[in-house]
């Protein structure tokens, strides 16, 4: 058994994919070579045949790439508001303080707010570190909201005014993780995700690659992920819903192989953007750490100064797990910056304080839902308003 065949993933929502993967197996086992291709190419049009095709020769490998011409682009993306999203698209757009209230009602800071409400108890202190340090933030961060409010509470007695200045402090921590993401003017501007299986880097390629080719870029999502039999599939949903094309090899390809021969075809096509999937690893199994590295190495060769990003995908329902994986993604890898998904399932969505206050590396986006639009940039303002929100 491979190591990631042992490794677990905590997402529930994986379960049709998965379900999915093992009708595909089977199929593999089964049936005539003919059928085998047939199994694997479940995707009805010809374009997600051509996107799951096995790749030999170079001229193939270009076949290969998903190829959405613009009349296509519109039918595919209206097909994807009424099927691929099930019509949830047409409900109004989900505010991030709806996304964030499992956080706000559940989360260390709605406990905080509880303890420093009417006449505080002579204990407020205590239940306050208590409370911190078992948050999922990290000892650096629960130390640094401690102090900031604890000389208030012992002076003074105000329970409200610490609340403000944990507000304020909280604010300056996420303040720090804003920045843009700007996609720059290489010709494709390569950006690479990584994290480990679940964490939402095919989705959140997704959204993006559907944000970026609204405002008018040329996109190509390359299939990075050619050790999961779905993945290629997944991503050639994605690519099909916002109408753009996905460069793929065959399932079990060196994923660096396919990486390298996507950035030539994006940089001789013309491409703003090549937005590189990768399979999910724990960040403790070395060899696929390594694997990852040379995925990152790859890329440079492929195209001088490439990726022009990482984008660390983390999922906050991971709580402290997230820390962790940061910390050693980050030996690895030097991410240029974040996106924090599904805190719109999870009370741990303050998390993203801790995450930010250790790494101080951008938090270029969070996703509060499965929609393409529930991918958002970070606004640290915003944030810290819809979790503080009474
Ligand atoms: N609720 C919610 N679900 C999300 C979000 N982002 C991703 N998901 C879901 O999480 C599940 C896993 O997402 P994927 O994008 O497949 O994760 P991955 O990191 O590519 O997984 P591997 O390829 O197995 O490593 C999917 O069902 C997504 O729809 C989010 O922000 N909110
Ligand atoms: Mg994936």
């Amino acid at each position: 058994m491979s190591q990631r065949d042992t490794e677990t993933t905590t997402v529930s929502n994986l379960k049709d994919i998965i379900d999915n993967e093992k009708k595909i197996a089977a199929a593999r086992k089964s049936e005539a070579p003919e059928k085998k291709e047939a199994a694997v190419k479940s995707a009805s049009s010809e374009k997600k045949e051509a996107a799951v095709k096995s790749a030999s020769s170079e001229k193939e490998k270009k076949e290969a790439a998903v190829k959405s011409e613009s009349a296509e682009k519109k039918d595919s993306v209206k097909k994807s508001e009424s099927a691929g999203n099930q019509g949830a698209e047409k409900k109004s757009r989900r505010s991030l303080s709806e996304g964030l209230e499992a956080t706000r009602s559940r989360g260390f800071l709605a406990q905080i707010g509880k303890i420093f409400k009417g006449e505080l108890k002579s204990s407020v202190v205590d239940e306050l570190e208590e409370i911190l340090f078992t948050a999922d933030i990290g000892v650096k961060t629960s130390e640094r909201l401690l102090d900031r409010v604890t000389e208030n509470l012992r002076d003074k007695g105000d329970g409200v005014a610490a609340m403000q200045l944990l507000h304020e402090e909280v604010r300056s921590i996420l303040a720090a993780c804003e920045k843009p993401f700007v996609i720059g003017n290489e010709k494709p501007h390569v950006i690479l995700t990584i994290g480990v299986n679940g964490a939402g880097k095919t989705t959140t390629l997704g959204k993006l690659a559907a944000q970026l080719t609204a405002q008018g870029k040329k996109v190509l999502l390359i299939a990075g992920d050619t050790f999961r039999a779905a993945a290629i599939e997944q991503l050639s949903e994605w690519a099909q819903r916002c109408g753009c094309e996905m460069y793929s090899h065959k399932h079990g390809s060196d994923p660096s192989g396919t990486i390298f021969d996507g950035i030539r075809y994006a940089q001789e096509n013309g491409f703003d953007v090549a937005l590189a999937d990768t399979a999910g690893r724990l960040q403790n199994k070395k060899e696929l750490i390594d694997e990852l590295k040379k995925i990152h190495r790859v890329c440079g060769k492929a195209m001088s100064g490439a990726p022009h990003q990482v984008l660390l995908v983390l999922d906050a329902t991971n709580g402290q797990n997230a820390l962790m994986q940061a910390r050693e993604f980050g030996e690895a890898i030097d991410f240029s910056g974040l996106a924090l998904t599904k805190l719109d399932g999870t009370a741990k969505g303050g998390v993203i304080i801790g995450i930010c206050e250790e790494f101080k590396k951008p938090v270029y986006f969070i996703g509060i839902g499965e929609m393409t639009d529930d991918l958002r940039p970070f606004h640290a303002e915003e944030f810290v308003e819809a979790l503080f929100l009474e």
